[in-house]
């Protein structure tokens, strides 16, 4: 994570539209959110700060978008924040229900090599639907720190706002071959009679 040299660090909070990252970004930031209008455009963000264990950061709340290939203004924005924050630290944020939807931006915004931390919220409606939540799961993929929430609620915010400053670049090449090798396990899983031999059955 870079820290700017007014010693506070940008959080950029992206995902797809309706995931949460607003009312994440409440539970974060508390009262001292400012709006203002992205220039040139009808466009409104939300800015505010969060200081934990001694650090500042200031955190955007970026409007939703489902690609980083803009197709509205609002993607483009987000899109444009990206662009110029490059020293910025992004807050990826998943809705726990929709998950492959989200991680199709989420390794986008890998691609750009910036240190990323995921947090998979609305855990409570992933309960509620039997979706089973594997935070620590998807870590082990994604190689970046994955922290179960629940932003209406405030479970597991805290956790979040302490993981920040390990959030990290991750390694697309890395997580490729990890999902390569969870694949052909799963495939000598389903085709063993119970062998002992091949990957299901050590
Ligand atoms: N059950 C549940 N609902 C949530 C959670 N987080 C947010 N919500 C609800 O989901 C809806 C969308 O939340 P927002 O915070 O506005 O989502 P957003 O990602 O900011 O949406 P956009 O700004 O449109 O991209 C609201 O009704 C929230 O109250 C959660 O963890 N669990
Ligand atoms: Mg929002």
């Amino acid at each position: 994570m870079k820290e700017q040299s007014n010693n506070t660090t940008t959080i950029l909070m992206v995902g797809n539209p309706n995931v949460g990252k607003s009312a994440l970004f409440n539970r974060l930031t508390g009262a001292n959110a400012v709006v203002s209008n992205y220039p040139g455009t009808t466009v409104d963000y939300t800015a505010g700060t969060l200081i934990e264990d001694h650090r500042t950061y200031e955190i955007i709340d970026v409007p939703g978008t489902y690609s980083l290939k803009p197709r509205d203004a609002a993607e483009m924005v987000a899109v444009r924040m990206l662009d110029e924050h490059r020293d910025a630290t992004v807050l990826v944020v998943l809705d726990a229900t929709k998950i492959e939807r989200g991680l199709y931006l989420a390794l986008e915004v890998f691609e750009r090599g910036i240190p990323c931390i995921v947090a998979l919220n609305m855990t409570d409606a992933a309960h509620d639907k039997q979706i089973a939540v594997d935070a620590a799961g998807l870590q082990r993929i994604l190689g970046v720190p994955v922290i179960a929430t629940t932003a209406i609620s405030g479970e597991g915010v805290k956790h979040l706002a302490d993981m920040i400053r390990k959030a990290q670049a991750a390694d697309i090449s890395a997580i490729r071959s990890r999902l390569n090798g969870q694949e052909q396990n799963r495939r000598s899983m389903a085709g063993c009679g119970g062998c002992s031999g091949c990957g299901g059955c050590r």
